[in-house]
């Protein structure tokens, strides 16, 4: 489904058409071991998930180039074991299958470099499409261009809570609404374990997103879009 001019919704990633890029974000490889450090256990199947869904959205879109919108692996202070296995196997993945692999630092990425280095995957801290820019979404950037009508961020993990008869469910969603006088989209965590901040209920994390009553709402179920309409005409 296409939620702006050139941008379309596939699965959980954004897909820029003319330009044959994908966008994804938040994927926090290493989550599984940070939880079970905490004492919960959980069987470790995300790595394979994520490039189960990587893999059908790359063979539908066959994408040029990988954006990896920031929060690649989850700890900040160092890398785990289980990161840098599934950071190299995920990158190794996608490079395999003749990408290019650009990595858009985000807040949970201050050692990323090591890894990268490992694979040479450039990182960046912003990813310009024609007038649209693609920042992790964690803090403002300094300085934004007039050029500039389009701003996609990560960060948020966007998602919804809905009442489906007796029990209600949450979805991830993607957001479109405005940031100044510029489109902002907002994507959700590529990540099945993060279920996502309930947009209705819970406090927003990036500073782009303050307001949320005008934005839309698309939902994405079992690989699938639905337009949702404004988010004040849900609650
Ligand atoms: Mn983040």
């Amino acid at each position: 489904m296409e939620i702006s001019a050139g941008l379309e919704i596939v699965g959980l990633a954004l897909w820029a058409k003319e330009q044959e890029i994908l966008i994804i974000n938040d994927l926090h490889l290493g989550y599984e071991e940070v939880l079970q450090r905490k004492g919960i256990l959980i069987p470790k199947f995300q790595v394979k998930e994520i490039l189960d869904r990587l893999d059908k959205i790359i063979k539908k879109t066959k994408p040029k180039i990988i954006l990896i919108n920031g929060d690649l692996k989850h700890e900040f202070a160092t890398v785990l074991k289980q990161e840098w296995t599934d950071s190299l196997r995920l990158l190794d993945f996608l490079l395999k299958k003749g990408l290019e692999v650009i990595i858009i630092k985000g807040n949970h990425d201050p050692i990323i470099k090591p890894i990268a280095e490992k694979r040479n995957v450039k990182i960046v801290t912003e990813y310009l499409i024609g007038d649209v820019l693609i920042v992790h979404g964690d803090e403002l950037p300094k300085t934004i261009t007039t050029s500039i009508k389009t701003l996609i961020i990560g960060h948020e993990h966007p998602a919804i809570t809905i009442r489906e008869g007796s029990k209600w469910e949450r979805y991830k969603c993607f957001l479109k609404g405005r940031w100044k006088n510029k489109t902002l989209i907002a994507v959700p965590s590529f990540n099945p374990l993060l279920e996502g901040t309930d947009i209705l209920k819970e406090k927003l994390l990036s500073p782009f997103l303050d307001n949320l009553a005008e934005f839309k709402v698309f939902i994405v179920s079992k690989g699938e879009v639905f337009d949702f309409g404004k988010l004040k005409d849900l609650s």
